[in-house]
């Protein structure tokens, strides 16, 4: 587990799984375009919200890549789930700034939500196809690069599915620290 403090806002990775976060207040899904249950982490999300979850959120779409879009979490143990569709890796271009702007929106929209707590899981590295490194880069500069913009955000929370993507974003994390 990595945890730092930058400008207020407390940042972690830690290892496990995005339906677990008890007392978090909202939790960020890894979408497909119709926001439908899909696999990875849209399954996992969808699975333990129950089928309500997908009722609401398939009225959303469809999502283009960088979108982000807020319902409720259901039999989560939390409040909402902002789902974000991020670019699939060698397709959408420039994967970079798209994925970016997931985390940049998603924090948005959790700010303008009045949220204080959010957890996002490793978007696009899945079945998108990023690679973990870039994507890890990406996320971790992206939300350190928004703190400035938030009010009510005070902890953000990065979970990894593996202890490997642990690493990578924990490395990520301490480079962003030591370069304020
Ligand atoms: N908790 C945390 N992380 C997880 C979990 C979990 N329960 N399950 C998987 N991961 P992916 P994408 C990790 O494929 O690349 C879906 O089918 C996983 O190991 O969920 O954005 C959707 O329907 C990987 O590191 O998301 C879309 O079609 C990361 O989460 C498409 O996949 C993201 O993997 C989205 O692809």
């Amino acid at each position: 587990m990595a945890e730092v403090t930058i400008k207020g806002v407390n940042i972690q990775c830690v290892q496990g799984d995005i339906t677990d976060q008890k007392g978090i207040e909202a939790v960020v899904n890894a979408a497909n375009a119709q926001l439908l249950t899909g696999g990875g982490v849209a399954g996992a999300i969808h699975k333990a919200a129950g089928p309500d979850l997908e009722q609401e959120s398939s009225k959303l779409a469809p999502l283009k890549p960088g979108q982000a879009v807020i319902t409720d979490a259901y039999q989560l143990p939390n409040q909402y789930v902002i789902h974000c569709l991020g670019p699939v890796y060698g397709k959408d271009e420039p994967a970079d700034e798209l994925l970016a702007d997931c985390y940049r929106n998603a924090l948005k929209l959790a700010d303008k939500k009045g949220i204080s707590s959010i957890a996002f899981p490793s978007i696009s590295t899945g079945a998108f196809g990023y690679p973990i490194e870039p994507a890890a880069k990406v996320a971790i500069e992206t939300v350190v690069s928004s703190l400035n913009e938030l009010s009510t955000v005070k902890s953000i929370v990065f979970v990894l599915f593996s202890e490997s993507d642990q690493d990578v974003y924990e490395k990520a994390l301490q480079q962003a620290h030591s370069d304020q």
